[in-house]
């Protein structure tokens, strides 16, 4: 059986690819393909036999480079417009947006347009649950205009949901980590059917976290369980070392770590609470890893084989994380492979 027909009963599945292996499971895929993403250094616009690629900027630990794939269980079509590319079926749609920020020019701006674009695109089309998004962007804990990038960025996010008035208790599952250059890259995961947002209850909500880490909250939720019907999935937001609203163990990537792992657990239990059904990790977690330095690759990826053990999808990237104490970061997506 072709590899990606293993999960047709998963509303949307991902995999995560070396360079040469992206476009044989691309050809497989064919017209369920919805996104491909591809992180490194060296950024490529296209796979070599032509398949536009979402690129960020991001080291790779362990590999030159990486593709993240995502696949739907029906047809795609595809779509482009001035910013947005993508593709989506009856059910889903998977959007991407590039955008050029100079040093100068105010990140929450750029921010702004980015989610405007975005609703606006949901409403025309008819997927009106933003269900995931990933922001990416280079020197995120960097001043502009004496408030940090990520605060910045926050701002406009913020700013767009009230503009088009999101309940920020309905927000995406999120996670915004540092490029090593490029544009603000973004890409979401919209549905015709809405999700249930999950929080964490070691946590404070981060749209309601305290101004000491920016004037507008970041809008996120800990986790969307979607697709409740048929191909029920979990995404759980980038994950870090916050008890409450705080950094904990800001000295240690190996604590910040298993406090991250803690956190992951607590979501899952949320949703398990709320109908997910526990899963074998193996084969229904997929995880996605940064580290803010290179040298604590190790480290980290043995404790994380130490909690799950082998998975079969699992990358690790240098990110910068947005806050300047966090060391490390991890999401997941897990599928419950009853429904
Ligand atoms: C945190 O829990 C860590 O701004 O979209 C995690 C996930 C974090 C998403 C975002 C930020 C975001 O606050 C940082």
């Amino acid at each position: 059986m072709m590899e990606y027909e293993a999960h047709q009963n998963r509303a949307v599945t991902l995999k995560y690819l070396a360079p040469e292996t992206v476009d044989a499971y691309l050809a497989q895929c064919g017209d369920r393909v919805t996104c491909v993403v591809g992180f490194g250094s060296s950024p490529a616009v296209t796979t070599k036999t032509g398949c536009p690629v979402l690129w960020v900027e991001t080291p790779v630990l362990g590999n030159d480079a990486a593709y993240e794939v995502w696949t739907g269980n029906k047809p795609a079509s595809q779509y482009q417009d001035e910013l947005i590319t993508g593709a989506g079926n009856e059910d889903v749609f998977f959007g991407c947006l590039s955008l050029q920020n100079n040093a100068a020019e105010d990140l929450s701006r750029v921010a702004f347009s980015a989610y405007s674009g975005i609703f606006e695109f949901l409403q025309r089309n008819n997927y009106p649950n933003l269900i995931r998004v990933w922001n990416y962007f280079p020197e995120i804990n960097v001043p502009n205009n004496d408030i940090e990038r990520y605060r910045r960025f926050s701002i406009g996010r913020h700013e767009a949901f009230i503009r088009y008035q999101k309940k920020f208790e309905d927000s995406p599952a999120a996670c915004a980590l540092g490029s090593h250059g490029g544009p603000l890259a973004i890409y979401f995961l919209a549905a015709r059917s809405s999700g249930e947002q999950i929080e964490n209850p070691r946590q404070i909500s981060a749209y309601s976290y305290p101004k000491q880490y920016g004037p507008r909250s970041p809008t996120f939720s800990r986790a969307t369980l979607a697709f409740k019907d048929a191909g029920q999935t979990l995404f759980v937001s980038g994950t870090a070392s916050i008890v409450g609203h705080e950094t904990v163990h800001p000295e240690s990537v190996g604590l910040q770590t298993r406090e991250t792992l803690v956190n992951i657990r607590t979501v899952i239990e949320q949703a398990v609470r709320k109908g997910f059904a526990p899963f074998d990790y193996a084969n229904n977690l997929a995880l996605k890893v940064y580290v803010r330095h290179a040298e604590d690759f190790a480290e980290v990826s043995a404790i994380i084989l130490e909690e799950f053990g082998t998975l079969s999808e699992l990358i690790v990237l240098q990110a910068d994380i947005c806050r300047a104490d966090l060391l490390v970061e991890i999401e997941a997506v897990c599928w419950n492979p009853a429904r």
